[in-house]
């Protein structure tokens, strides 16, 4: 690799600046990015599926795909599995099947947005007994998590409300704080659940879980094995995600990524294939959590997850530019010149600051 030009050069110049390049190509080979099993099957929109030949049917073609990617890429030792799109007879065998082709199984999603008797809910539902059948399926995938090897369970909940009055809002959050307490209380030592939030979609007036600040305010009610995951295409748009995450990151309260791209809503279009520009802020967040002793333990442990449904292109082939997009936000990241930015921010020099960002940018 040191032989092109272009990295000699790169070398140089950061070797300049006291940038160990070698160092730097090792930070990007630990990145560990996980697969979603969902992307590798059709999916579409309300409008249609476009079945995609050769696209994984099952949860074993789904982890077989998952699998290849990873030997493809070498940075993604472990697929997300949905709960029941992956269910099998034998839980222990897909496991067995996962890690004979070098996979771990990651984070298990519990499905609670499926069902009809989740109309008006699930784990906010009015009538107890829907409440009921929801908790039973997340505790079954606390057992699911265990058998699989998995040590992150994901939340998300289409739970919410569309017209005002429907429901009485203050209720609802009790019934949800109720409903994960039962939930967090089953999880064994080591096991996170991870919070995700959203703006709208499916629910049209209010939404249970709609921002991370309701994330946060239920995870710290709950403990330290519960942590907000941040799915980057949940905001609505001109949001700051990378402050969010900032500041996530300064709480220790950051437990995982859903990594995808949007234009206008929850598009899950592949990762930095929209905003490439926010996708790189976002990992500068990351990468300055991880080189600071004060966060960096908690920043270590934040699941780097891909969450996109592949409606147009090829299943496989997405999710490896998916990869790269992220790890050339990555590396760009690991370039930027920390000591540079500070002392431009210490002095006040706007511009001076911000064009050290824009440098790391568009180098690579
Ligand atoms: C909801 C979501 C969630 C998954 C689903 C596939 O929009 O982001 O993370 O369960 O997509
Ligand atoms: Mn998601």
């Amino acid at each position: 690799m040191a032989g092109s030009e272009e990295l000699e050069l790169l070398r140089e110049r950061l070797a300049g600046r006291g940038l160990d390049i070698d160092g730097l190509v090792g930070d990007l080979r630990a990145l560990a990015i996980e697969t979603p099993s969902w992307g590798y099957g059709n999916s579409g929109t309300r409008f249609h599926v476009f079945p995609w030949p050769g696209a994984a049917r099952t949860p074993w073609e789904r982890i077989a795909d998952a699998a290849l990617v990873h030997r493809l890429t070498g940075a993604c030792p472990s697929v997300a599995v949905h709960i029941p799109w992956d269910r099998v007879d034998d839980f222990a065998e897909l496991r067995r099947y996962a890690e004979e082709q070098g996979l771990r199984i990651g984070a298990v999603n519990p499905n609670l947005f499926q069902d009809d008797v989740y109309r008006l809910g699930s784990l906010c539902h009015p009538e107890p007994g829907v409440r009921r059948q929801a908790l039973d399926h997340m505790l079954e995938c606390v057992e699911i998590a265990a058998e699989l090897g998995s040590t992150d369970l994901s939340l998300w909940l289409a739970d919410g409300t569309n017209y005002p009055g429907q429901d009485d809002l203050r209720d609802r959050h009790r019934r949800l704080i109720e409903s994960l307490e039962e939930v967090y209380a089953a999880l064994p030592d080591g096991m996170r659940l991870l919070v995700e939030y959203k703006f709208f979609e499916p629910a049209f007036y209010s939404t249970d879980l709609p921002d991370w600040g309701t994330s946060l305010l239920v995870c710290r009610r709950l403990g330290p094995q519960a942590q907000v995951l941040v799915d980057t295409g949940h905001h609505p748009p001109g949001t700051n995600i990378e402050q969010i995450v900032a500041v996530l990151l300064e709480q220790g309260a950051l437990g995982g990524f859903h990594f995808n791209n949007r234009k206008y809503a929850d598009d899950d279009l592949i990762v930095g294939s929209i905003d490439p520009f926010e996708l790189f802020l976002i990992a500068t967040e990351l990468v300055s959590a991880r080189r600071d002793p004060a966060t960096a333990e908690a920043a270590k442990r934040i699941a780097l997850m891909i969450d996109q449904a592949h409606n147009v292109e090829g299943k496989i082939d997405a999710m490896i530019q998916s990869v790269v997009n992220i790890q050339t936000a990555y590396a760009k990241a690991l370039i930027v010149d920390r000591e540079l930015l500070f002392e431009a921010q210490r002095a006040s020099d706007v511009l001076g600051a911000h064009r050290v960002l824009l440098d790391a940018y568009e180098r690579l």
